[in-house]
């Protein structure tokens, strides 16, 4: 039995809506073989003094080194990576591997507020890690971070964010307007030439703690079984939204979406 791989670079979500913890949900409900790296542990909590723990170099590395040696991904995507020398030393094996779908979400802050990315490594991830992505995947806070711009708040800002972010060197830019006020949500995919609109209607709800992840990490299985990347976006952009749809309340603030959405209604 072959199986498309994916692997995901990122942190760890306790919580369980984000994060590896939505990625490899994604990855088994889409029918891939999902493997992790985490970067990160992220276990925010009112009890605990510390509630983001980095993991060292030396341990990111040997988790992807195991990934490629003992499987091989056919496509990865980068989650939170959160400190500079993270994102150097992943953006080096990345260059040097032939893994052929590279999925960068630049995370920055999650849904609860976390800092998921480190003020001073927001260039380190725009010159070494943006311009080895097949996409990158923004939404508005972080497209208008990553450019130094105000917030784009119309599809139309959307696209001409898309086109200076193209410039930066991804093959294809996919920007989110889940947070776009007074419209449907309407994603921005752009590869240099065409731009494409993705939309679906707004779900008036506070439960989406992982829709991002669960988005790129969508659009990598779809990539690691050979689709377009057109053919990706509108698979997870499909997905995603179902997530949405059915996001789960735990009756404890914002809640997760619901991975196994799409098989359920
Ligand atoms: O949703 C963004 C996100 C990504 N990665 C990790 C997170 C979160 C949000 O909480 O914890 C590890």
């Amino acid at each position: 039995m072959s199986i498309p791989r994916t692997l995901t670079i990122a942190g760890s979500a306790a919580q369980g809506s984000a994060g590896i913890q939505a990625d490899l949900k994604t990855f088994q409900e889409l029918d891939v073989y999902g493997m992790s790296a985490i970067t990160a542990i992220v276990a925010n909590n009112s009890t605990t003094e510390q509630g983001i723990f980095t993991q060292q170099i030396e341990a990111i590395e040997a988790q992807i080194h195991a990934s490629f040696e003992h499987v091989g991904p056919d496509a990865l995507k980068t989650g939170m990576l959160f400190t500079e020398p993270i994102i150097k030393r992943t953006s080096e094996i990345i260059a040097s591997s032939s893994v052929k779908g590279i999925v960068v979400d630049p995370v920055m802050i999650g849904k609860m507020g976390s800092q998921l990315l480190q003020d001073e490594a927001i260039e380190t991830l725009i010159t070494h890690l943006l311009p080895l992505a097949t996409i990158i995947t923004p939404n508005l806070q972080e497209a208008a971070r990553i450019l130094d711009e105000p917030l784009p708040q119309s599809p139309e800002a959307m696209e001409a964010a898309a086109c200076k972010l193209h410039q930066l060197g991804p093959d294809y830019v996919l920007i989110k307007g889940g947070s776009l006020k007074n419209h449907a949500a309407v994603d921005i995919l752009y590869d240099g030439s065409t731009v494409k609109r993705f939309e679906s209607e707004r779900v008036n709800t506070i439960h989406t703690s992982g829709a991002g992840c669960t988005y790129s990490a969508a659009i990598t299985a779809e990539l690691a079984k050979g689709k377009t990347v057109e053919e990706a976006v509108g698979i997870a952009k499909a997905f995603v939204t179902s997530a949405i749809q059915h996001a789960l309340s735990f009756n404890r603030g914002i809640g997760s979406t619901n991975h196994a959405a799409h098989r359920k209604y």
